[in-house]
C-alpha cells in the first residue's frame, strides 16, 4: 500500500492552523534567545534514520512470539512498509538489510521500488549467530572466533557475500555484531578468541571496497551470559583499529551494563574519530529493545547533545549511520516505529537548541549551576512544533501517527496481505 500525496495534504489542511500558531508562539519566543529556527529545521528535515527490515513484522521474546497481522513477507512488502512510515514521517528514507534473511531475487526490481518510495540502503548486517539450513559449520559454538577454522573461514566468507550483496544494492557499509563468546568459566580461552576474532575482521576488511565503511557493533552479554568477544566499545575501539581507518565502532544504545555513561563514549569515539554507526532503543534492564524515548528520554537527549557537539566540532569523524534497532513484541510495529523516531526527532531538537557558547562560558567559569540550567532549559522546551515544522517542509504529516490511524494503515495491509503472514527476522 502506498500513502499517496493528497491524502497527506488533506489531512494536514485540518490541523494546520492550530500548527501554525504553536510554531509561531516557539519561533517567537526562541529567536528572543537568539536562535536560528531556520537552521533547526532544516537540520531536522534533512536528518535520516535507516529501519532495519527485521522491524517491521512482531518480534519474539525468548518464550514466544505474537504474531502481528498483515506482516509483510517478502522484501518488496518490507521496503513498501519503509515507504509508508517514510511518506509521513520523512525521517524514515533508509533500509537497513539483514542477510541471509533479505537477499533480493530481483537486484534491479529492489533497487527501483526502493527509489521509487525515496529510500537509499543504509548498512547491510550479516548473521553469524545462527546457522543456516544446508550449511556445513556449526556457530554453536562461535563465528569469527571459533577454534574451528573451518568455521571462522565460513563466517569469513558469509560476510565478504554481505558486502557483495550490499554494493549491489548501493550500501555503503557493513555492520558486523558477533554473539560469540561463552556462558561458562573456562569454556573459552579470551586470548585465542579475541585474536581469531581479530584476525577475521581484518580478512573481511581486505574485502570492503574503497568507499565503504565496517561497522563493528559490541554487546556486553547475551545470547550468552558469561563472556561476549566484543563486550563493549573499548574492545570494539581496538579492532577497529587495528583493521584500519574504515573499520569504526558501532554504539547500540541497548549494549551497555546498567548506569553506564553512554554519551561519554559518544563523545570519545567522536573526538577520536572512530565513531561510525548508531543503533536506537530504549531500555529498562537490559538489551530490551523497547521504543526509543519511552524509558529515559533524558538520557537520550544527553547523549543527542554530545552527538550534536561531535558533529559541530569533531570533523575527523564521519558521517553516522543512523538506524532502530528495536523489537515490537506489544505494538504494531508500524506504530512503534513512527513513535520512535519522534523521539528521535525530538531528541535532537531538543540538543539543537542548548547554546554551545554559553555552555562552554559556563563550564570555564565553573559555573556548575549554569550548566545544568542550560541543558535542562533546552530539555524542557517543547520542540513538537519544530519537529512538526520540519515534517511538513518535506510535505509529511503534521501528527504521523494520528494519520497513520486515520487512514487505518493496518487494516489495509492485513486486507491486501492476509491475517497469517510472518515476516523474516527473529
Ligand atoms: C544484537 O542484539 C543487535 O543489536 C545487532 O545489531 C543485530 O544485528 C540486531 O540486534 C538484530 O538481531
Ligand atoms: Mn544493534
Amino acid at each position: 500500500m502506498k500513502i499517496s500525496q493528497d491524502q497527506l495534504q488533506n489531512y494536514n489542511k485540518e490541523q494546520l492552523s492550530l500548527h501554525q500558531n504553536q510554531f509561531e508562539n516557539l519561533s517567537d519566543n526562541l529567536s528572543k534567545h537568539g536562535v536560528d529556527t531556520e537552521k533547526i529545521i532544516n537540520q531536522l528535515a534533512d536528518f535520516q534514520v535507516a529501519i532495519p527490515s527485521w522491524a517491521l513484522g512482531a518480534g519474539g521474546t525468548r518464550f514466544g512470539r505474537f504474531s502481528y497481522q498483515g506482516e509483510p513477507s517478502s522484501l518488496e512488502q518490507k521496503l513498501e512498509d519503509i515507504g509508508v512510515i517514510h511518506a509521513l514521517t520523512q525521517t524514515a528514507g533508509a533500509i537497513s538489510l539483514h542477510i541471509p534473511w533479505d537477499i533480493p531475487e530481483d537486484y534491479n526490481a529492489i533497487k527501483e521500488l526502493a527509489t521509487s518510495l525515496d529510500i537509499k540502503f543504509d548498512a547491510v548486517n550479516s548473521n553469524t549467530f545462527q546457522d543456516q539450513k544446508n550449511a556445513k559449520e556449526s556457530y554453536k559454538f562461535g563465528s569469527l572466533s571459533n577454534t574451528s577454522k573451518a568455521s571462522r573461514d565460513q563466517a569469513i566468507a558469509h560476510n565478504i557475500d554481505v558486502i557483495n550483496i550490499g554494493d549491489k544494492l548501493g550500501s555503503k557499509s557493513i555492520t558486523v555484531w558477533l554473539a560469540d563468546g561463552s556462558s561458562f568459566p573456562g569454556q573459552s580461552n579470551f586470548q585465542t578468541a579475541l585474536s581469531h576474532t581479530q584476525d577475521s575482521l581484518k580478512d573481511i576488511y581486505k574485502h570492503l571496497p574503497e568507499d565503504w565503511k565496517m561497522f563493528i557493533e559490541y554487546k556486553p552479554y547475551e545470547p550468552y551470559f558469561y563472556s561476549t568477544v566484543i563486550q563493549d566499545w573499548g574492545t570494539s575501539f581496538m579492532l577497529a583499529n587495528e583493521c584500519g581507518e574504515k573499520a569504526y565502532t558501532l554504539v547500540d544504545l541497548g549494549h551497555h551494563l546498567p548506569n553506564t555513561n553512554i554519551e561519554q563514549i559518544v563523545s570519545t569515539l567522536m573526538l577520536k574519530g572512530k565513531l561510525g554507526g548508531f543503533h536506537f532503543n530504549d531500555s529498562k534492564y537490559g538489551d530490551d529493545d523497547i521504543t526509543v524515548g519511552s524509558i529515559k528520554p533524558y538520557a537520550l537527549f544527553l547523549i543527542f547533545n554530545e552527538l550534536v557537539y561531535g558533529m559541530q566540532n569533531n570533523p575527523q569523524n564521519p558521517d553516522l549511520s543512523w538506524m532502530i534497532d528495536a523489537s515490537h513484541n506489544l505494538k504494531d510495529p508500524l506504530e512503534d516505529l513512527i513513535q520512535s523516531l519522534e523521539a528521535i526527532q525530538i531528541a535532537y531538537a531538543k540538543a539543537l537548541l542548548v547554546n554551545q557558547d554559553d555552555l562552554k562560558q559556563a563550564q570555564q567559569n565553573h559555573d556548575v549551576t549554569l550548566c545544568q540550567e542550560i541543558l535542562q532549559n533546552a530539555y524542557l522546551t517543547d520542540v513538537r512544533p519544530l519537529v512538526k515544522e520540519a515534517r511538513l517542509k518535506r510535505n509529511g504529516a503534521l501528527n504521523p501517527l494520528q494519520q497513520y490511524r486515520s487512514i487505518a494503515v493496518r487494516k489495509q495491509l492485513i486486507k491486501e496481505r492476509g491475517k497469517n503472514t510472518v515476516a523474516t527476522g527473529l
